[in-house]
């Protein structure tokens, strides 16, 4: 049993496509504080954050837009995190994905006291590896793996509280990455499972080979979920669709081997836009998912309303 803490973060300064804003509400609808107690965890719903005053901030790069918006939130976010961490595990209920520029600083500040090293699994179509100075869209929900890996250039930023070394991060079900990420990756020990890995080796060997990895470190894992790393044909209400993700079996798959590694210790649900949503069924697919993630099998599931 998991003492679960949902904290809604209705970021959407991070692109440029209005309707992230309406995520947590949606998860919410979607039932999953019930479906969370339905597995025998305790639900504790600290509603939505509020972003922390807007600043004078700027930045070299001309592209970046929404910067004082953006800084609020990470501000606001990572008290918010650091606090739930004490208290349980935090379920980020997104907003676009530079809400992890919040949510793993108070993570990672977390493990740092606790003396435990800290991996992070990244979810997603994309890197998200760019910095202030090398985003071309400028929209910084393309930004936080750089962050928490401690790159230079993020000066307006706090300090991340301890960089999560390169060799703890893993990409998984990446499909689009820009020139300048391609290069940075290039010189990291980042493992980058992109979707030519996946296609050849399926999604379990190289998931379990990342989670041994933690286990044997003794570390806690930050799972980050982008709804695009879902294919479009089952997760259609996000912002930047790219063809090709995860199907639904595979998406369960790893879900459940996150579960059984027993190694999870916070998680961002992010990108979801839920004004692009057929009926709700992106929301409910991620609920769905989550609840692969807190231990429900995929063919026991309890009949869910609606
Ligand atoms: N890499 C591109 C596109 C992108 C990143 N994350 C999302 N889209 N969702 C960029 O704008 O940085
Ligand atoms: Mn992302
Ligand atoms: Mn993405």
């Amino acid at each position: 049993m998991t003492h679960c803490i949902l904290i809604g973060a209705p970021v959407d300064s991070g692109q440029q496509r209005p309707g992230c804003l309406m995520g947590p509400a949606a998860y919410r609808v979607a039932r999953i504080a019930e479906v969370l107690k339905a597995l025998g965890h305790t639900v504790e719903d600290r509603g939505d954050v509020a972003p922390g005053p807007l600043g004078q901030e700027s930045c070299a790069n001309p592209a970046v837009h929404s910067l004082p918006e953006t800084l609020g939130w990470t501000r606001a976010l990572a008290d918010a995190s650091a606090r739930a961490m004490a208290d349980g595990l935090p379920i980020f209920l997104g907003g676009d994905h530079s809400l992890s520029l919040g949510s793993i600083h108070g993570v990672a500040a977390h493990a740092a006291a606790a003396g435990r090293p800290l991996f992070v699994l990244w979810l997603d179509a994309h890197s998200d590896i760019h910095t202030l100075a090398s985003t071309e869209s400028g929209n910084l929900h393309g930004t936080p793996l750089a962050y928490l890996a401690g790159r230079p250039g993020f000066a307006p930023f706090p300090p991340f509280p301890a960089p999560v070394p390169e060799a703890n991060i893993c990409l998984f079900g990446i499909r689009s990455v820009d020139p300048a990420e391609h290069a940075a990756l290039e010189e990291t020990e980042i493992t980058v499972n992109d979707m030519r890995v996946l296609d050849e080796q399926g999604f379990a060997a190289p998931m379990r080979d990342f989670l041994n990895r933690v286990q044997a470190a003794g570390g806690m894992l930050h799972v980050s979920l982008d709804v695009d790393f879902l294919d479009p044909s089952v997760a259609p209400a996000v912002g930047t669709t790219v063809p090709g993700g995860a199907t639904f079996r595979e998406a369960h798959l790893v879900c459940e081997l996150i579960h059984e590694s027993g190694l999870m210790c916070s998680l961002d649900l992010v990108e979801l836009n839920p004004f692009l949503d057929d009926r709700g069924r992106t929301a409910r697919m991620m609920v769905d998912l989550v609840g692969s993630l807190m231990g429900r099998k995929v063919f026991d599931r309890p009949t869910r309303a609606g």
